[in-house]
């Protein structure tokens, strides 16, 4: 196995045994095989589309479903990953038989023209050398897929740049998959973003120039932003603007469901299925934002959050004595002291060894969590392990409310400087940083978020400036596009010309791919100067740091009162 997609990977070059994050070998190896045929489809679609034939949002709907399934600490179940495979064979070879039915003699384009010209003169096994690999490697069954897998990794691509470039690329989208599921899952899907990804997996099948590969990059960036924008769309026509909201920390005395991950719909029915049944609803992690809506805040039994980020769950699912529903990443391995194995359940593109996988939604109908709620019903009420309230809810129509106010602060000094310290939480113990960073900041600071990163410092009790906390959450790191609206109104109320005259740093901790596309679409908005730790991507190669150095000044977190002097001055 080579994986070297998220923050803690080994050595901070490559897991290369098991992931740290506790992804066996053969895990590994069957998604490398996944992304290998999304390729596959990717390169079919795209010559089919070429051609004027249609690709359904089908396609688009199962590349983005895939891909997510593939993030750090999503899927951790072989028998999962053989059946997205699976699955992905068998799309695989109705667009060929779709692709080998177009006429030869029909117009020529582009991709098309390398790949059906050719056709058109060549006898079936010569056709076949023409077309990318990934898109004529049909398998046969499960047996040769472990085979398979170990020569379409990562390091199959030799040299090191193109090797970081493409990786960049592909964790990238996988960002923008996830981002674009949720969109998917609650009505909002484009025609743009389907068609972004699909060429973006294609750019990796192909020898293309250096340029050529960071102007992807780049565009990757920018079909970021609008994937978080149709995201945004999504949850607040469906579930309101997110608005001020302090959110209980302590417990009642009913048994609860714990919900984590980012997926809303899930939430929506969880709450509506749990209604009256005497079972209460807590967030964790990435779910806790579900607490600013208004389409929750309504629901009695929705009492709060209970725990911290992602990788506290072995303690918090301990004591929090009920069931628990994992709706996408962050799952982490249970280890045997842990009793909660069975009171557990994964759904949507989680998938974990031995859990109960809550079934699809079929027919327009909800999901089925009647199981989790009968488990749920006999476990005690969760143990308290702390008391009180946190606040958020700042997503970007929450804070244009307050504008004036804010405009205010900053035009009489109240307020010298935003810094945006989003992303991701994690274990290592560099993270601390951000506790740091956020407890010596000056007073007159304002710290934005979005994400897990704001669980090391969102119980600090920080105070406020003339009524505005001094941390403001937007929520989720799917609702990182409320920053990007923030920096944008801000900077159209004092009549700047670039974003980086702003009083705005940027300090942002980063753990795995959805925090990629989101630091990609801050290099597409233009933003300079971001400090990202606690280290380096092991995916990006020294060649393209430099390349990312130079054109956005990107630099390492460093010591903690160095940077926070630095970023005082603007640096
Ligand atoms: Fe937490 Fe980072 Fe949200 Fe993940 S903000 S580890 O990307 O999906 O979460
Ligand atoms: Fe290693 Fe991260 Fe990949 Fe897990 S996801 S195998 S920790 S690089």
């Amino acid at each position: 196995m080579f994986c070297f997609q998220c923050q803690e990977t080994a050595k901070g070059k490559g897991c290369t045994i098991k992931g740290v994050c506790g992804k066996e070998e053969t895990t590994s190896n069957l998604q490398d095989l996944l992304i290998y045929n999304l390729k596959g489809i990717a390169v079919l679609s795209q010559g089919l589309k070429e051609q004027g034939a249609e690709v359904g949002y089908d396609v688009g709907r199962f590349i983005s479903k895939a891909l997510f399934t593939t993030i750090t600490n999503a899927n951790f179940d072989d028998t999962s990953l053989t059946h997205w495979i699976d699955q992905s064979l068998a799309l695989k070879k109705e667009l060929k038989n779709k692709f080998d039915a177009l006429a030869p003699g029909a117009p020529k384009t582009s991709l098309w023209q390398k790949i059906v010209g050719m056709f058109a003169q060549a006898p079936e096994a010569a056709r076949e050398t023409v077309m990318h690999e990934s898109a004529l490697w049909m398998g046969n069954g499960g047996s040769d897929y472990q085979a398979k897998a170990k020569t379409v990794g990562i390091l199959a691509t030799e040299n090191e740049d193109v090797r970081s470039l493409r990786e960049l690329l592909i964790l990238g989208i996988k960002g923008i998959a996830a981002y674009a599921d949720h969109a998917a899952v609650l009505g909002v899907e484009k025609d743009e973003i389907y068609d972004f990804i699909i060429k973006a997996l294609v750019s990796t099948t192909e020898d293309l120039s250096v340029d050529e590969m960071v102007g992807m990059v780049m565009k990757a960036g920018e079909c970021s932003v609008s994937t978080m924008a149709a995201l945004d769309e999504a949850n607040t026509t469906a579930y309101g603007n997110p608005e001020i909201s302090e959110v209980n920390i302590g417990v009642g005395d009913k048994p609860g469901i714990l919900i984590s991950g980012h997926d809303l719909k899930d939430m929506e029915e969880l709450l509506k299925q749990t209604q009256g049944t005497g079972v209460d609803v807590y967030t964790h992690g990435e779910m806790l934002p579900a607490n600013y809506y208004p389409a929750f805040k309504k629901y009695e039994h929705l009492k709060g959050n209970y725990g911290s980020s992602w990788w506290k769950q072995n303690e918090d699912f301990e004591t929090f004595n009920g069931a628990i529903l994992m709706t996408t990443n962050c799952i982490i391995p249970i280890k045997n002291k842990n009793t909660y194995k069975n009171r557990i359940f994964t759904t949507g593109v989680v998938a974990y060894p031995g859990l109960i996988h809550v079934a699809e939604r079929e027919d327009g109908k909800a999901k089925d969590f009647s199981k989790v709620i009968e488990v749920a019903k006999k476990c005690a009420p969760p143990t308290e392990i702390e008391t009180g309230t946190i606040v958020g809810g700042f997503a970007h129509n929450q804070v244009m409310a307050l504008a004036d106010k804010v405009v205010d602060a900053v035009k009489s000094g109240a307020v010298k400087r935003f810094v945006v310290m989003a992303g991701c939480d994690g274990r290592q113990k560099g993270r601390g940083y951000f506790t740091e960073v956020a407890e010596k900041l000056p007073e007159d600071t304002i710290i934005l978020t979005a994400g897990c990163a704001k669980y090391r410092y969102n119980k600090l009790n920080l105070g406020d400036i003339g009524g505005i906390p001094r941390v403001l959450d937007a929520g989720q790191c799917n609702d990182s596009y409320s920053l990007a609206v923030i920096a944008l109104k801000l900077k159209e109320v004092f009549e700047l010309e670039d974003i980086n005259d702003l009083p705005i740093s940027f300090d942002i901790g980063w753990y795995e791919q959805k925090a990629v596309a989101v630091l990609l679409a801050l290099l597409f908005l233009g933003v300079k100067g971001i400090r990202l730790g606690p280290s380096l991507p092991a995916f990006v190669s020294p060649t393209v740091l430099n390349v990312l150095v130079e054109n956005f000044d990107i630099k390492p977190i460093g010591d903690v009162q160095g940077d926070i002097d630095a970023m005082m001055q603007g640096k």
